[in-house]
């Protein structure tokens, strides 16, 4: 029998800085109702869903800053989406900033969760490639300061069981690493869910701006195919705070096909049912690991400079 995950990709448009995480909850709420009607599985939603995305902010005040993370979760603000999921059997996926104490120290991480349709929490990612920069420069048109506000993560990737599979996460710089696809295949993943928040202008390479959108798909496509999972790659999009973020979320198969993509830059669920059997067509025959991987040739991969 097909293993079958009804999964919706729940693309957020802007949210402004003084939107309150009680309103963006709730359009999240309305995408889940849209993917219930349309006999989702799975919602996934994008990297820091509930907020802006602050990192384009330069803030000297941390208190300023510790306001866009979570400290627990789920919170006061997100309990609405839990419920309701629950209520509908649905399970979900989001990204948050999450602020945690750990023995006598916080840490700031740019992390994602997977709930099951019991409400349970089942896969916690955080996100390992932080893009972006430390001080301010000022010459940009604005700033992309994850590598200030949070702290990289040192666990490896991972994938858990859920829908009836392997279940992983990465979060938007990721995607652009074929690393990340072949870490989570090794690890079992048959579907890696993917947030982001991607400007379409790169101040260090202006003239790549035109091709954000070629980048965005031609990474996933590659990770899904190399590696026989599917992806799905969730935005938020639009033109936020100013700052215009690419959208194109999508499902994408195991061949590497798009089978669902989003057609708007604001709130918008595009669904498709993902046999997660069809792994085996790809893993079974040109990218099987088993018969054709060389990894006592490939030292350098792993090499720790
Ligand atoms: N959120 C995130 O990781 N965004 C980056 C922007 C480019 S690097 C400044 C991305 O890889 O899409």
């Amino acid at each position: 029998m097909a293993r079958i995950v009804a999964t919706g990709a729940a693309q957020l448009g802007p949210i402004a800085r003084a939107e309150s995480r009680e309103s963006v909850v709730g359009r999240m709420i309305a995408l889940l109702e849209k993917g219930a009607a349309r006999g989702c599985d799975l919602i996934v939603y994008p990297e820091l869903a509930l907020t802006t995305f602050f990192p384009r902010w330069y803030m000297e005040d941390q208190a300023e800053v510790d306001a866009f993370f979570e400290r627990t979760m789920p919170n006061d603000a997100t309990a609405p989406l839990f419920a309701r999921a629950k209520e509908l059997g649905i399970g979900f996926s989001f990204g948050y900033a999450e602020l945690v104490r750990e023995g006598d120290r916080l840490h700031h991480y740019n992390t994602a969760i997977v709930v099951d349709k019991e409400g349970q929490i089942v896969h916690r990612y955080r996100k390992i490639h932080l893009p972006g920069h430390k001080e301010n420069e000022p010459w940009r048109a604005f700033q992309h300061l994850e590598k200030r506000y949070f702290e990289a993560s040192s666990e490896p990737f991972s994938a858990a069981e859920a829908f009836g599979g392997l279940i992983g996460q990465a979060i938007c710089n990721d995607r652009r690493w074929p690393e990340t696809y072949r870490e989570l295949a090794l690890r079992g993943a048959e579907m890696v869910l993917i947030g982001y928040n991607t400007p379409v202008h790169y101040p260090l390479a202006p003239e790549h701006d035109h091709l954000q959108c070629f980048h965005n798909h031609l990474c996933m496509q590659a990770g899904a195919y190399q590696n026989g999972m599917w992806i799905v790659g969730v935005a938020k999009a639009g033109k936020e705070e100013g700052c215009d973020l690419i959208g194109q979320s999508c499902i994408i198969a195991p061949t590497g096909e798009i089978v669902a993509m989003a057609s708007t830059l604001g709130d918008e669920l595009v669904a498709y049912e993902c046999d997660l059997d069809r792994c085996v067509e790809i893993r079974a025959n040109i990218f099987s690991f088993k018969l054709h991987r060389r990894p006592e040739i490939y030292t350098a991969i792993a090499a720790v400079n």
